[in-house]
């Protein structure tokens, strides 16, 4: 189960592995490398986002630029999507690409992860 508007962003990895028979198998990898944009300001919202990301199962790696407000994960789409990704984001206050999180959850952040939002 792939996210369709993933496809034309992500890199496919495939890996060669090798049984006992000799025969090369090629066999496609599950864990796919993609960014998307993460709105927050400081070193606290980056704790706090690259924890909830890595927090998901299947999430093997998160890294949030905070200048750019790119988030940088890699994930096993066997086991998890984008979109439980960037819920988990929004669960702790934090607008992502694709979603918006609750007003309530965004006013409890710190005053200085109080981020610009995008107008509704
Ligand atoms: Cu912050």
């Amino acid at each position: 189960m792939v996210h369709s508007k993933l496809l034309s962003t992500e890199v496919s990895h495939l890996n060669f592995k090798n049984y006992t028979t000799g025969f090369q198998v090629l066999e496609e990898n599950t864990v796919k490398d993609t960014t998307i944009t993460v709105y927050g300001n400081c070193g606290t919202c980056k704790k706090a986002i690259e924890k909830a990301v890595k927090a998901v199962d299947g999430v093997e790696s998160a890294s949030w630029d905070k200048k750019k407000k790119i988030l940088s994960v890699q994930f096993d789409y066997a086991k998890t999507s984008l979109d439980l990704i960037e819920k988990a984001i929004i669960s702790i206050g934090y607008d992502t690409e694709h979603f918006r999180a609750d007003d309530a959850v965004y006013e409890e952040l710190h005053q200085c992860c109080k981020y610009e939002r995008k107008p509704h």
